[in-house]
């Protein structure tokens, strides 16, 4: 019962295509692993080196003050978000280059400079302030992917609020919870969305959640779609009323490096939603530096990463990161198949986006809704791709190769948490040869490895648990309120290291193979196997777009594999696809992994950005009712229909 059996084979190799290489801010391999042995001899050295690419008000003293499981960096040191964001940009050569481009699920498009970003965040600033909000502050944010929400993160950073941001496909009640639970003291939002041609009512579900928020006294309302909403007198405010009103000049309040930027709260496999703590100095650093040698960030790129800012995606590399570096970043507002299911590359190609970052689950949805919609529109002004929030398929990653970058463009497979706050596994693309699956290699100052159950390193092309070692500044500080269970979720497994809860192999060239959070590891007959692995094999099959795999407890060999299937469309499933695919990963795998049972469903039950929710169907395989925490599936009329299925 120790470690985790790999058993995914892939032997691909893509070595960074030269005129990229030549062009990038790392240019070869031996570069990466020069300034990676570096970074890890002296850790504290090399992000105190890193640090001088911030500006700070008050220079810090120590990089690092680090009692375990307790970080400091940059102590004593001040500085202010926003005005490493903005104002050293507007002060420098970019006032008026593009900060956002923004395009509305209608089709509206609105472009905002540097210097007109600043003006609008500094405002609300003024707003946030003239409404009683202080620094320390909690401020609630639920709104739809429209500019004022970057402005409002970023105005809590100008003053020293905290934000918490609640995706803006949550419920009512997980408004409710999360306001509770920081104790907000005002919640920014827009009186709807537009989601598939539909309008979300964000602000009557924060009228239903706040029926039980005593702390919050204001909302903030923009008005989006211009349906009625009511507004309560006292409490309810209109923020373009409030602007229009409001200063646009707001010195940026010097905050200690360890300031509490951001709560961000992830629901996790079990149970009540962990409010993630983040800090100032160390996150923006991380996030600023992995956004410029990860994406290869250059003044000219026009910049698009899909997450929406409800995710620790959306924080780090929607606003945080390229507005940090100068960049321009692309935020759209709605779904990816509204109106058709190209609208994605219809964006790409209008606006000339050159890097593209975006989750499998989406990756997969491409695939399976067909080629002839990416080939409708011109790509060619795409030069980087990347993934992030959930170990690719290699089919899946040699389709988005092939199909969305044209064979030209690297692809860079981000392994990270909402818990590390920026990228930390991961190729760089002029530098690191890339393999379909992996993530390849860690970033600077990071130091991971795959141990044993007692913490040993297990070696190479062996499965087992992947571990941080070293602190790194973008690492959370705490739970929210809950210290005790931040010490027990990530430090007690193995005590003084940070256990992720993923399951991961290093390969012999010290790849990172990440095969998926460890509660989704099944065992069968002595063998532990990473779910992942067993789905590779299924989605490698021509007629299968997405699979997912769970264990059911079986007397004779522990677990039973039961895998859920989604066809392709125009495919029949029937009981000769069934002997096919268990006869398919068999071929792949070998007879260990023979699947016990297959189910062909139109749809998997998802997390709201996107994650298989094997937890639910792990239910379902077992034949029992629904636990736990149901409150980030996407679309609950999946589980419905696959317990239909079964009866
Ligand atoms: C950024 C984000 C974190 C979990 C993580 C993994 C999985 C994310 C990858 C991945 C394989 C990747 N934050 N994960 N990226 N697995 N390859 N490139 O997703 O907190 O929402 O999720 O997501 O299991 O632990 S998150």
């Amino acid at each position: 019962m120790s470690d985790i059996d790999s058993v995914l084979k892939e032997a691909r190799v893509f070595p960074p295509p030269p005129e990229f290489q030549k062009k990038a801010h790392i240019k070869s391999l031996d570069e990466y692993r020069a300034l990676y042995k570096r970074s890890v001899e002296d850790p504290e050295g090399f992000w105190a080196e890193q640090a001088a690419t911030l500006e700070w008000t008050r220079k810090w003293d120590r990089a690092l003050e680090w009692n375990a499981p307790f970080a400091k960096w940059f102590v004593n040191g001040a500085l202010n978000l926003s005005a490493n964001c903005l104002d050293r940009h507007v002060a420098g050569p970019r006032p008026d280059k593009t900060a956002i481009i923004w395009e509305g699920e209608p089709g509206e498009v609105r472009r905002l400079t540097y210097a007109e970003l600043l003006r609008e965040v500094c405002r609300f600033a003024n707003v946030l302030k003239g409404l009683g909000v202080k620094k320390g502050d909690r401020v609630g944010i639920y709104m739809p992917m429209i500019p004022e929400a970057a402005a409002a993160m970023l105005a809590c950073t100008r003053i020293g609020a905290t934000h918490n941001v609640v995706f803006g496909g949550f419920s009512a009640e997980a408004v409710r919870d999360r306001m509770n639970d920081s104790e907000a003291k005002l919640i920014v939002t827009a009186d709807g969305g537009y989601r598939r041609g539909a309008v979300v009512p964000l602000k009557a579900n924060v009228d239903a959640a706040l029926a039980a928020c005593p702390t919050v006294k204001h909302v903030v309302v923009v008005k989006r779609t211009g349906q009625d909403v009511p507004m309560q007198a006292g409490r309810d405010v209109w923020w373009h009323e409030q602007m229009e009103k409001a200063s646009a000049e707001c010195a940026p309040e010097p905050l200690d490096s360890e300031h509490p930027l951001f709560i961000l709260y992830t629901s996790g496999t079990t149970g009540k939603p962990k409010g993630v703590v983040h800090s100032t100095g160390g996150y923006l650093l991380q996030v600023a530096l992995t956004t410029k040698y990860v994406f290869d960030l250059k003044d000219e790129d026009v910049y698009w990463c899909t997450a929406d800012i409800g995710w620790v995606t959306g924080h780090s590399y929607v606003v945080y990161g390229p507005l940090c570096n100068g960049g321009t970043t692309l935020m759209y507002e709605g779904a990816p198949n509204h109106p058709g299911p190209d609208r994605f590359w219809s964006i790409v190609e209008r606006h000339k986006a050159t890097i593209f970052y975006t989750a499998p689950t989406a990756i997969r949805a491409f695939l399976r809704w067909g080629d002839q919609w990416p080939k409708k529109h011109d790509l060619t002004s795409l030069r980087l791709l990347g993934t992030v929030g959930e170990p690719i398929n290699p089919e899946a990653w040699m389709w988005y190769r092939r199909v969305i970058g044209g064979d030209r463009c690297p692809i860079v497979d981000t392994w990270w948490q909402t818990e590390t706050g920026a990228i930390m596994i991961t190729p760089l693309p002029g530098a690191i040869p890339t393999k379909p699956g992996s993530g390849t290699l860690p970033f600077f100052g990071v130091v991971p490895e795959v141990v044993d159950k007692d913490g040993q390193p297990v070696g190479p092309e062996a499965g087992g648990y992947l571990v941080i070692q070293k602190p790194w500044p973008s690492m959370l500080r705490t739970i929210y309120g809950d210290p005790e269970r931040y010490v027990e979720q990530y430090w007690k497994r193995f005590p003084g290291i940070y256990f992720t809860g993923d399951g991961a192999r290093k390969d012999k060239d010290g790849y990172f193979w990440i095969m998926g959070r460890v509660d989704d590891v099944i065992n069968v007959a002595g063998h532990r196997l990473g779910t992942m692995e067993i789905e590779s094999a299924l989605v490698s099959h021509p007629k299968v777009a997405e699979a997912a795999v769970v264990g059911r407890p079986d007397e004779l060999k522990g677990s039973a594999l039961v895998c859920f299937v989604t066809p392709r469309s125009g495919t029949t499933a029937d009981e000769a696809l069934r002997t096919e695919l268990k006869g398919h990963v068999v071929k792949e795998i070998g007879a260990l992994a023979r699947p016990d049972d297959i189910r062909f469903t139109e749809a998997l039950p998802k997390t709201r950005s996107g994650k298989i929710m094997r937890r639910l169907l792990r239910d379902i395989a077992a034949g029992k009712a629904t636990v736990g925490d149901t409150t980030t599936l996407e679309d609950y009329s999946v589980l419905a229909k696959l317990r239909e299925e079964e009866e």
